[in-house]
């Protein structure tokens, strides 16, 4: 997979993905990401990518030249590959672990982060395929949402994480947050590990955990549980949990 940045600050970026699984994906070749400076692609004297809004108001506007540069420069080399260019903004479609899931069936992933007030309409009308929101709240650019996109994607690809299998027990990957986790030692501060995490009984591990996780997703994030399916089991846990 390519990732194509095209940013006002590609410095934002060099910490972030110089640690962590991003890196080793890199490394691997699992994915190639480009960081493209839209700066480079104004063909003006002094590099001028912004300017000020018809109609006035505070704030800039990102201009479109350049932007349509540096978004042709980042799709060159895709015909015939799967290609998508995705603008992050508060109007976007939510974010979700199943969209994650869907874009790492691209070949080539174009991302626009926008700035100040944002980008021209006639950019995102003509040059953006989708557009994408983390959340429900304004930043000052794109660019944090991309690095959000980036690592959440990256971690699907396959080889990507040590163990292959891990994210499929992700919370998400079954619609429900995660169970409690604990590590050693055995008591801390007074507090115990559950006896039935030490009893080697792996069923009742399992089904512990299951327990945990549908009583966690009951509690805080309700709304999960219309898109789950759940087992009888499921049912009869919510059913005891209503019940305290
Ligand atoms: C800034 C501004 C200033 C004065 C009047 C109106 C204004 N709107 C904005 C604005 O929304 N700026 C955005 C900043 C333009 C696109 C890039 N920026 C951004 C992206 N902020 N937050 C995001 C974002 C992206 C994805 N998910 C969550 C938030």
């Amino acid at each position: 997979m390519r990732i194509s940045i095209i940013t006002l600050f590609p410095e934002m970026f060099v910490g972030p993905f110089d640690a962590s699984i991003v890196k080793r994906a890199c490394e691997r070749n699992l994915v190639e990401i480009r960081l493209i400076n839209t700066r480079d692609f104004a063909t003006d004297k002094h590099k001028v990518t912004v300017d000020y809004p018809y109609g006035g108001g505070g704030g800039m506007v990102m201009k479109p030249e350049p932007l349509a540069a540096a978004i042709e420069a980042a799709r060159q080399g895709s015909e015939g590959t799967k290609c998508v260019t995705v603008y992050l903004s508060p109007q976007g479609e939510p974010y979700k672990q199943d969209l994650a899931m869907e874009l790492t069936q691209y070949d080539n992933l174009v991302l626009v982060c926008g700035h100040y007030e944002g980008i021209d309409e006639r950019i995102r009308e003509s040059l953006i395929d989708r557009e994408i929101s983390i959340g429900d709240y304004v930043l000052s650019g794109g660019e944090l949402p991309a690095m959000v996109l980036i690592d959440s994607l990256v971690r699907l690809l396959p080889g990507a994480l040590h163990n292959e299998m891990s994210w499929k027990n992700d919370s998400f990957s079954t619609g429900l947050l995660d169970w409690p986790h604990y590590t050693r030692p055995e008591e801390f501060r007074g507090m115990r590990v559950p006896d039935v995490l030490l009893s080697g009984n792996h069923q009742k591990i399992d089904e512990w955990r299951c327990r945990k996780a549908l009583e966690r997703t009951w509690r805080v994030r309700p709304d999960l549980l219309k898109k789950v399916q759940l087992s009888e089991q499921d049912h009869k846990w919510l059913a005891e949990l209503r019940r305290e």
